[in-house]
């Protein structure tokens, strides 16, 4: 009896909801729109990005060509579908941003403002927007960097998402703007391509493993950095979007950790099961980036007000991504 309520009422909450997800084509686009679409309903997700429709969304529910810097086109949209929650993830990371920082900050602060901006005007449900590692520097402890700490960003990206943290932390308390974010580790998965990231070796070298069992790492044996397997970030995405809202006492952005390592460790792992796999090491301007962020973070804000808990450990995600590539 007490099953069959919980599971119609939280059915009932979640179907009314229309869902919005900008950059859906993108690494984490493309799994977070085909969960989303599980949990609502297909019809219920719109999925937006500026490229062509992603193979593995097509047919799955409406999608729409949107550029997330046209406000006007983007508040069209949200009155003409009836959203009700966005989830923003177009962003130019952080390799890619160091080779064009006005860009990188113009896409990254605009694109969040202008979402913001359309939440308070039609009084939007919720929003999520994605942070990073990249908010800690040099300065901030290495290891499990604790949620609050010295922030001194000193890469573009790193400086777009601390601002936009404090953003969603003035819409929040300034205008009852219901937005949710999480600082995501490094995320690997193997359904849609990594967009210019520092710890996308970490995904690179399971595809060399397999295809030519050996890999050249940008980045140095020892860097250890903290990641996640996409599964779970989803997961988490999805909890911290359907948790109370009286359970969100962190309105910038939620730490939340699951797997740290080094490339050596990685490598370690693959071999165990591609004995004859090799890798060198050919550190590029890559290397200064992850120097400059934690090797591990402390989520236990997160996993006190809202439950997080990852489920993926070094050996079991790589043993998912090998079967899987
Ligand atoms: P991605 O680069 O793979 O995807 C971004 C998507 O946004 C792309 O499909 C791109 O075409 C789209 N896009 C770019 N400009 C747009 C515009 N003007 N209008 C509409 N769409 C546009 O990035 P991702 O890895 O999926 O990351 C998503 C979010 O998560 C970003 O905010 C990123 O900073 C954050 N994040 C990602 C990671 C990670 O490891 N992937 C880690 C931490 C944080
Ligand atoms: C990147 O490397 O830029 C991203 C991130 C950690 O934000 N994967």
């Amino acid at each position: 009896m007490a099953i069959g309520f919980t599971f119609t009422f939280t059915y009932k909450i979640m179907s009314k909801e229309k869902i919005l997800v900008i950059g859906a084509c993108g690494q984490i686009g493309v799994e977070l729109t085909l969960e989303l679409r599980r949990l609502y309903g297909g019809t219920n997700v719109i999925a937006a990005d500026l490229r062509e429709e992603n193979e593995l969304i097509k047919g799955t529910g409406p999608y729409v060509s949107l550029d997330v810097m046209n406000k006007e086109m983007l508040h069209v949209q949200v009155i003409r579908q009836g959203i009700t929650q966005i989830y923003l993830l177009a962003a130019i990371l952080s390799a890619t941003g160091e080779k064009n920082p006005n860009l990188a900050w113009h896409l990254n602060m605009q694109s969040l403002l202008n979402v913001l901006d359309i939440a308070k005007e039609e009084k939007l449900t919720r929003i999520f927007w994605p942070s990073s590692i990249a908010v800690f520097g040099p300065t901030s402890p290495k290891k499990n960097c604790p949620q609050q700490t010295v922030i001194e960003p000193v890469t573009v990206y790193g400086i777009s998402k601390y601002a936009g943290e404090f953003w969603c932390n003035y819409y929040f308390h300034r205008y009852a703007v219901d937005v949710r974010s999480m600082r995501y580790p490094g995320l690997i998965s193997y359904k849609s391509s990594p967009g210019g990231g520092t710890t996308d070796y970490a995904i690179e070298i399971f595809y060399a493993a397999r295809e030519e069992k050996k890999y050249n790492c940008f980045l140095r044996e020892d860097t250890y950095l903290p990641m996640m397997y996409i599964p779970d970030a989803i997961r988490a995405t999805i909890e911290l979007m359907q948790a109370d809202a009286e359970k969100i006492s962190v309105r910038t952005s939620y730490n939340v950790s699951a797997i740290n390592f080094s490339p050596n460790e990685i490598a370690t792992e693959i071999k165990k099961h591609i004995p004859e796999f090799t890798i060198t090491y050919q550190p590029d301007y890559r290397q200064a980036i992850a120097d400059s962020w934690p090797q591990s973070v402390d989520d236990s804000v997160a996993r006190k007000d809202w439950g997080w808990k990852e489920e993926f450990n070094l050996a079991t995600m790589a043993k998912e991504m090998l079967n899987n590539i």
